[in-house]
């Protein structure tokens, strides 16, 4: 008999960490990971098996089709925006060909143990694709609008979108009456997300927790994009929670399978304010590289996340002050303590 567990990938990154110690709060669930990078502490403990290796390997995905009944996948493994601007190819590679296997090892586990498997993809603000100026993307975007990304990772999150719905619904139409084989794809397009307890690396929404987590090092910080700029940003434990309630909800309630969330939608200048209310010594200048700004100014200011609301209760616990009053400061400051 093999042993039922959730399966994460991209165990050891930002998303994967906060994911990880949730589930071992609150799911007495085995959790199986694979990551290029071993799992830091107090990871290792919280997990049933950690294999340290690639998501295009696939004798590595078949020895965990030997031996684990997956029932659930988190699939975070991803090269980030910046970073695969500057490694396109291999970009594609982790970000496709990778969420490819991980989509045919979840059609291949359900197969074999005769339910469906529910896939959580993150999705990201980056599918978009809009220009500053352009009065027709002002308002908060619908996940159908403005849908041109301009960044190898936005096409890679915008394609991975459409191919996992192409799983969940070509073999719901092919087995009409046996639901065995099926992918329960789900995702949400995550905005900016800022962690009091780890720091991003290869993103492009990274000024924001760069600045915060520099400050209360007393490190000075120049952030690479302009005051003015502005994004959807989210904490952590918010986009955690929206993870479960995503995935939790009944089937039915559901009206599609990518759902736009968001919390708030600061300027880097209101973050600068709000990080210097903390830290009144704080060193922060503004150097804008033109490469990362362009990406930030392609992603909309705001997005519409009525659905979310709607289908399945989607409500971030902090807004923009009490996620730094009560969540970033606190838990930071206990952090470097
Ligand atoms: C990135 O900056 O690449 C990510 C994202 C917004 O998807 N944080």
């Amino acid at each position: 008999m093999r042993q039922p567990v959730v399966l994460i990938t991209g165990a050891a990154g930002e998303i994967g960490h906060a994911l990880i110690e949730r589930l071992s709060e609150h799911s007495g669930v085995p959790v199986v990971t694979i990551d290029l990078a071993a799992l830091d502490e107090p990871l290792p403990r919280l997990v049933s098996r950690e294999f340290t290796g690639s998501i295009l390997d696939r004798n590595l995905l078949e020895n965990i089709q030997a031996k684990y009944q997956v029932d659930r996948i988190y699939h975070l493994a991803a090269l980030l925006s910046t970073r695969s601007e500057f490694t396109p190819v291999t970009a594609h590679e982790v970000n496709v060909t990778g969420t490819l296997n991980l989509l045919e090892f979840a059609m291949q586990q359900a197969r074999s143990h005769g339910h469906p498997v529910m896939f959580f993809y993150p999705s990201s603000i980056a599918a978009y694709g809009v220009r500053r100026g352009d009065e027709r993307a002002e308002h908060p975007l619908l996940e159908g609008e403005f849908n041109c990304p301009t960044t190898m990772y936005g096409c890679n999150k915008l394609y991975c979108e459409h191919l996992g719905a192409y799983y969940a619904n070509h073999y719901k139409q092919l087995d009409a009456e046996d639901h065995s084989g099926r992918v329960d794809f789900r995702s949400i397009r995550f905005p900016g997300l800022i962690s009091a307890l780890t720091v991003p690396s290869g993103g492009t929404s990274d000024y924001a927790p760069e600045m915060i987590h520099a400050a209360a090092q007393s490190q000075p910080y120049a952030c690479f994009v302009r005051p003015d700029t502005r994004i959807p940003f989210m904490t952590m434990p918010d986009a955690i929670s929206a993870m479960f309630a995503l995935t939790e909800a009944p089937a039915e309630k559901l009206t599609q399978c990518v759902y736009n969330i968001s919390a708030f939608n600061p300027t880097a200048e209101t973050i600068e304010e709000l990080v210097r209310k903390a830290y009144p010594e704080a060193e922060i200048t503004y150097e804008p590289d033109a490469r990362r700004q362009a990406i930030v100014d392609s992603w909309p200011q705001a997005v519409d996340d009525r659905a979310a609301r709607g289908d399945w209760d989607m409500l971030p616990s902090y807004d923009l002050e009490s996620a730094f009053a009560e969540y970033l400061i606190p838990t930071i400051a206990q952090r470097y303590a």
